[in-house]
């Protein structure tokens, strides 16, 4: 196993904070082309994208010795802005927070049903984005380090059942023996001390709906997360910056949160082989006649201004730019007859991994508390519930006002699958997702919070979401699918009819997984990536 922090991960670190400092949109050594003119590729591999997947896929390839370029659409968050922080707080957002808008748009969108949760903000290439389909809107990471620089930091591991059901090509062995530790231990999973979990005021939004779930009958488990404990603990007696503590975590943690441009590209940038371009967004992917792929590039400024539009080859080319980048890349590929024989299934099998979000009001003496944690350490686990399989991650809303509400992510088993279409008259992917597909989602997450309503004697808030619904259906945190592994791929990421590509994130899953899925598209990607080292050529 890695440890968390070599001296080449120490290297990778300081020259990310250098080419922050300086305003680099090139971090690491000059690639190929530069240093040697004559080369045909640019670099012998690319990785498109900079999350999950797209990380182990730098890492592994640098440490092997194969000089690799990164290319990412959004920028580096390394440097502070004029309030000295690098991001700004879920209560203050201003253009940092989302992927060039005029007005942020949070998932809660109201409060006591008025317009007091977003603002107007100028466009600028900022750290979430809501990318929106008619009917279902899905929130993505835009930077170097993907979605890990706005998420929850939840890290559960997925049922070794369920699994398998999902993947059943997957050994599941080799997955829960060697790749989900190797998984953890790279991201830097870690569990909240159990002790300070019932002490702190932090935690008593999760205590109260933990009550609630025991005075029903349900099981409540502690989830493991990515954001330090030691630092959280420390933030709470006042002897470190406060960043979870601080409502900080959809427009990025300025503290505390192991999101992969610390661990796993820190460390791939330390090898000296890698390479991250920000403001690079690839549009397009042919073959090179004379063996790997070329890629269209187009670099733009931090005011979305394309500034130029390059042509760059490689060998061999990894697609980690998530569900929707990867499956629209592909789909534009195969439907302009860039790549032809590329699998009929690419752009099939996508899901949302059953997520709804909903909100219960408690009673005057249930108190949640001002002060939240932004990093859900509890959820109620009734997966085990045969009719209404649900996982609910016990989340915070962080006012600094006391407000009786006590609001969930419910994971659910949703067997509906979505599909992506080629629109060539906007050159994209467009999501086919109807409203009526959360129906199995809406119902089992209605059946677990009627129980716990009926039981505690409590109700739904329909001030929160927009529309008075209860239930949030119309967005999702979990995209997953698109480029399905054994489908559009072989069992390993290799996308059908043209070697030398690979698919490494989470468009490789299925749809669903029943809990948070980073931590399994990580794990997924070591295993693909050991085998294609081993076994492809380069
Ligand atoms: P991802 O992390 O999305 O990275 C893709 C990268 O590719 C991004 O940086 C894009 O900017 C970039 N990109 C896209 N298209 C292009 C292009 N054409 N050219 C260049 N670059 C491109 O992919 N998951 C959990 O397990 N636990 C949680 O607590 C959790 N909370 C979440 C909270 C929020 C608000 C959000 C948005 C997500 C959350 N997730 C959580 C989901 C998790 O972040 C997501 O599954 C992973 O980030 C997906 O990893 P990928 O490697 O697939």
């Amino acid at each position: 196993m890695t440890p968390h922090l070599t001296r080449r991960h120490v290297l990778g670190l300081g020259a990310l904070q250098t080419a922050a400092a300086l305003g680099f949109t090139r971090i690491g050594p000059a690639a190929a082309a530069e240093v040697e003119p004559a080369a045909a590729h640019y670099a012998p591999a690319i990785v498109v994208g900079s999350g999950y997947g797209a990380a182990v896929a730098a890492l592994r390839l640098g440490r092997a010795g194969v000089r690799t370029v990164v290319l990412e659409m959004g920028r580096l968050w390394e440097t502070p802005g004029s309030d000295g922080k690098v991001f700004p707080s879920t209560s203050a957002p201003d253009q940092r927070s989302m992927w060039f808008r005029t007005r942020t748009e949070a998932p809660l969108a109201q409060f006591l049903w008025l317009d007091v949760v977003n603002r107007d903000i100028s466009p600028y290439p900022g750290v979430l984005d809501r990318v929106n389909y008619g009917d279902m809107s899905v929130y993505v990471g835009r930077g170097v380090g993907g979605g890990s620089l706005v998420n929850g930091g939840m890290a559960p591991t997925p049922r070794r059942a369920y699994f398998s059901e999902m993947l059943p090509r997957v050994d599941a062995d080799e997955m829960y023996g060697t790749y989900y530790p190797l998984a953890r231990a790279m991201l830097g999973v870690n569990d909240i001390d159990p002790a300070w979990f019932e002490s702190t005021e932090w935690y008593r939004f999760a205590r109260t709906s933990r009550k609630h779930a025991q005075n029903t009958g349900l099981k409540t488990v502690f989830v493991p997360n990515v954001y330090d404990f030691a630092h959280m603990k420390a933030e709470a007696a006042g002897t470190a910056p406060r960043s979870a503590l601080a409502g900080e975590v959809i427009y990025g943690n300025n503290h505390g949160k192991k999101s992969v441009d610390k661990t796993y590209l820190a460390a791939a940038l330390g090898t000296g082989n890698v390479t991250i371009e920000t403001l690079q967004r690839v549009v397009a992917v042919r073959p090179d006649p004379a063996g790997g792929y070329v890629l269209t590039v187009r670099s733009i400024d931090l005011a979305g201004r394309v500034t130029g539009t390059r042509e760059l080859g490689c060998a061999q080319l990894f697609l980690g730019a998530g569900s929707l980048g990867t499956t629209e890349i592909l789909l534009r590929a195969r439907e302009t007859g860039a790549l032809p024989l590329l699998s009929e299934k690419v752009g099939l099998g996508w899901g949302h991994n059953g997520n709804v979000m909903t909100a219960r009001a408690n009673h005057l003496w249930d108190t949640v508390g001002a002060d939240q944690s932004t990093m859900p350490a509890l959820g109620i686990d009734d997966w085990d519930n045969a009719a209404n399989p649900v996982f609910a991650e016990i989340a915070p809303l962080p006012m600094g006002f006391e407000h009786w509400i006590s609001m969930y992510l419910a994971i659910t088993r949703n067997p509906e699958r979505g599909s992506f279409t080629y629109d060539a008259a906007t050159d994209s992917a467009r999501l086919n997702w109807r409203r009526d597909q959360n129906t199995p989602s809406v119902n089992a997450a209605k059946n677990l919070f009627d129980r716990i309503n009926r039981r505690n004697v409590t109700v739904y808030r329909h001030d929160l979401f927009g529309g008075n619904r209860a239930f949030a259906d119309n967005f999702t945190y979990h995209p997953l699918g698109g480029c399905v592994l054994g489908d559009a791929t072989d069992d390993f990421g290799r996308a059908k009819g043209h070697p030398g590509l690979y698919v490494v994130d989470g468009s490789l899953v299925p749809g669903s997984l029943g809990v948070n899925p980073f931590v399994t598209i990580t794990a997924l990607a070591e295993r693909n990536m050991a085998r294609i080292l081993a076994q492809d050529p380069r």
